[in-house]
């Protein structure tokens, strides 16, 4: 528990200086329920004009990232089984309504890295599938505190967040959930 509000606080910090902006899909520009911002060297960005992509600045204040938090660097070279270091950290909050489609990451240069992802606060409803969407898909909490590895066989395996259960956690005194998934994007050289 003391390790999530450590983690929480460097969150905190990170959203002062990279606030959570709405991002919108790709062509329709609908918007996302998610509110998104990012922290390490890259960061996952989407909107109407330009689509998915990864870049180094804020898409509204033009500035480049904060730093990820050493937390989050140890907690990679723990978990990832992976040689080099992330270089993004895509921080997504949920508000009471929002959810996730199904989808697959796949912007990165190199899926030999997993994608490893923190929850924090309310329980997300999780569903992950095969690596087609009609793939038969299974659901299950992700709690606050919870790591969980998208990786190997199951690196492009579709997933989403069904919804979130309000009032399931206690951690963000706003309520909510923030989920921070840690990517490696460019192919080491
Ligand atoms: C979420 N997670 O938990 C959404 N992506 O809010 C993801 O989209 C995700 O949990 C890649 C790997 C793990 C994940
Ligand atoms: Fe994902």
């Amino acid at each position: 528990m003391s390790q999530q509000v450590a983690l929480l606080q460097a969150i905190r910090a990170v959203i002062e200086a990279a606030p959570l902006f709405t991002p919108a899909i790709p062509r329709s520009g609908k918007p996302m329920s998610v509110r998104m911002t990012n922290c390490g060297p890259l960061g996952w960005v989407t909107d109407k004009e330009r689509g998915y992509r990864y870049q180094a600045t804020h898409p509204v204040t033009g500035k480049p990232w904060p730093a990820m938090p050493l937390m989050l660097l140890d907690l990679w070279e723990e978990v990832a089984g992976y040689p080099h270091p992330p270089e993004a950290c895509l921080v997504n909050y949920y508000a009471g309504a929002a959810k996730m489609g199904l989808h697959q990451d796949r912007d990165e240069e190199d899926f030999a890295a997993p994608v490893l992802s923190v929850s924090l606060g309310d329980i997300g409803v999780f569903r992950v599938g095969g690596r087609s969407r009609r793939d038969p898909t299974q659901k299950f909490d992700l709690r606050s505190g919870d790591v969980f590895v998208l990786g190997d066989a199951d690196r492009l395996a579709y997933h989403g967040i069904d919804r979130i259960l309000p009032g399931s956690s206690d951690l963000l005194p706003e309520g909510g959930r923030f989920n921070l998934t840690l990517r490696r994007v460019t192919q080491p050289s």
